[in-house]
């Protein structure tokens, strides 16, 4: 029987908050909530298996919490052998199993999926801090976007940090105070640990069925799964990290994966936290006088500032954004990436750390891989799908700008200036990576030389034409051009005996297989 006032509140693996408007505008007595576990999403990218665990878990035990404030909650596992393994395959089936015809929900975080249930009335997602409309507005007539000026509107909208029509402190930004290389003898606080319990086991379970073979290690398991432990875990940042966030945020230590990082990305964008609440805890810990601005700033900087920013980029480019390929890179991505099999020490490092934890912080991310990826010219399509799988945090709408705009200057540079290029120098300045590593950082080119350099240069000289009309990267271009012929040669041999030993990834056939496939 067709139930009319009745409706399906269909909820997503990252709209895991009561706040979820959908949720907000619902009765309760009259909506039945949807939650699927479904292949489509399960393998449209080969997520890091700690990532699948993270999601599922997370998922059942909202539908826990949702019932227990009183909501009517159908959720559809995995292995359910009905299971169509589509959202809007579910969506459907749960229609004709309540009769229910009418659905509203949140809009998906990412445009693929927004297009695929396009005839399903959406709720904008107010869990972030800009509308669409918003953000569109402000970039409108804008030829470059830029991040610093955005950032201080949403200070002044916020109020945060904010004396009055002032920034506090005087200043908006405190980045000079910020990001020193790692010093000796930091002590690092330990992330908190959650344990796994029951469902996340079972959850563990399943991924290791479906994806026997997949990336990534699966255990040991330890994020937080619900908003209680997700709500510890920022407590835990604010107390023992947010005091000395800045400071270390740009340095990296082979054996501090985490340094002062609040690894709170992945519980964000689940939505087991909310940005504001998270900005307004650290606002509070300023005010009461324990951590210091600049720490606090540049925290709030990086969650009202940069994901606000780059979640505005994606909406408001999409979806030509990812055809972006503004310096012709082509280069297959190297097997490398998946397997950190090679001598390059901070590569191997991030990768495995990634395989580990499906965790880098940013300047791991953008200034070893990315950076990498940006000098070799490895193709953007290829590095964003590594990127949106490897990282338990990883959703089309923060990933694709930062890896696109951020790390490969795809873009041009409507999301940055200037591209994020380093030779190994900056490295060898921003971590312990060099002094265990087979090549020689302080060498230009030569079999033993730091390919970083020699890419580095070589890239360029690729693209200096481009560069020179670019006022912050023409005196680099003009630093190459005070070389010899001799070395410019030897760059270009160095950089080219190198790439030419890259071996291509070989792309697996295999998808996992759905649990309840004979
Ligand atoms: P912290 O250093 O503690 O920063 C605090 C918070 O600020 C983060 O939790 C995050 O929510 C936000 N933040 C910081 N930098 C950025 C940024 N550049 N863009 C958006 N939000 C930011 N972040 C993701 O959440 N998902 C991704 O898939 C993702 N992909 C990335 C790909 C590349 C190539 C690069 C360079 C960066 C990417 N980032 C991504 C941004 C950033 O690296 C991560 O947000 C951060 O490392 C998460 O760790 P954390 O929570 O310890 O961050
Ligand atoms: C990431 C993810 C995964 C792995 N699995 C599911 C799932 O089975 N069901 C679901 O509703 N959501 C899942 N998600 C999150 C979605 O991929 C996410 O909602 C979209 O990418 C939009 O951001
Ligand atoms: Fe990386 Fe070069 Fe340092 Fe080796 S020497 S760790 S390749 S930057």
């Amino acid at each position: 029987m067709p139930k009319p006032d009745q409706c399906l509140i269909p909820v997503l693996g990252d709209q895991l908050s009561l706040a979820l408007p959908s949720l907000l505008a619902a009765d309760k007595a009259r909506s039945v909530v949807l939650m699927a576990e479904v292949m489509a999403e399960a393998t449209y990218v080969r997520h890091h298996r700690k990532k699948l665990v993270f999601c599922f878990s997370a998922m059942r035990h909202f539908a826990e919490r949702l019932r227990t404030e009183g909501w009517t909650v159908d959720y559809v596992t995995l292995d359910e052998p009905a299971n169509s393994h589509s959202l809007k395959g579910e969506i459907a089936r749960a229609c004709a199993r309540h009769g229910i015809t009418r659905v509203i929900m949140t809009e998906p975080g990412e445009w693929r999926l927004k297009q695929e249930l396009a005839d399903i009335d959406m709720l904008e997602d107010t869990r972030f801090l800009c509308s669409h409309a918003t953000f569109r507005q402000w970039a409108e007539g804008r030829r470059e976007l830029r991040m610093e000026f955005f950032y201080r509107d949403m200070r002044r909208q916020t109020g945060l940090l904010m004396d009055g029509d002032k920034p506090e402190g005087g200043k908006w930004n405190f980045d000079a105070e910020n990001r020193s290389p790692p010093r000796r003898g930091t002590r690092f606080p330990p992330p908190p640990r959650f344990e796994a319990d029951s469902i996340t086991q079972a959850c563990i379970a399943l991924v290791a069925r479906i994806a026997p073979d997949g990336f990534g290690d699966i255990t040991p398991f330890w994020f937080a799964v619900t908003q209680e432990q997700a709500e510890a875990a920022l407590t835990h940042f604010i107390t023992h990290a947010l005091p000395r966030f800045g400071e270390t945020q740009d340095a990296m230590l082979q054996d501090e994966p985490f340094l002062h990082h609040s690894l709170l990305s992945a519980y964000l964008n689940a939505g087991l936290l909310h940005p504001l609440a998270v900005c307004h805890s650290a606002e509070e810990a300023w005010r009461a006088g324990r951590v210091p601005l600049a720490a606090a700033e540049g925290f709030i900087r990086q969650i009202i500032g940069w994901r606000e920013y780059v979640r505005g980029v994606y909406w408001l480019t999409a979806p030509d954004y990812v055809n972006r390929n503004a310096l012709g890179a082509t280069r297959p991505i190297p097997d490398f990436y998946w397997t950190g099999d090679t001598d390059m020490n901070c590569i191997a490092h991030v990768v495995r750390q990634t395989r580990e934890e499906a965790y880098a912080h940013h300047i791991q991310r953008l200034m070893v891989t990315g950076n990498f990826a940006l000098l070799a010219g490895l193709d953007p399509e290829q590095v964003h799908e590594w990127y949106l799988a490897v990282y338990a945090d990883a959703y089309e709408w923060v990933e694709l700008p930062n890896t696109l705009g951020m790390a490969l200057h795809a873009d041009g540079g409507l999301l940055a200036s200037k591209p994020y290029a380093a030779s190994g120098n900056y490295i060898n300045r921003m971590s312990d990576y060099c002094g265990t590593c087979r090549y020689d950082v302080k060498q230009r080119t030569g079999p033993d030389a730091c390919p970083f350099n020699a890419l580095y240069w070589d890239f360029i000289a690729r693209h200096r034409e481009r560069f020179l009309l670019n006022p912050r990267m023409a005196n680099i271009c003009r630093g190459y051009d005070r070389f010899s012929d001799t070395e410019k040669e030897s760059v270009r041999e160095s950089a080219a005996a190198f790439l030419d030993r890259l071996e291509p990834w070989p792309r697996p056939q295999l998808r996992p297989q759905p649990p309840n496939a004979s």
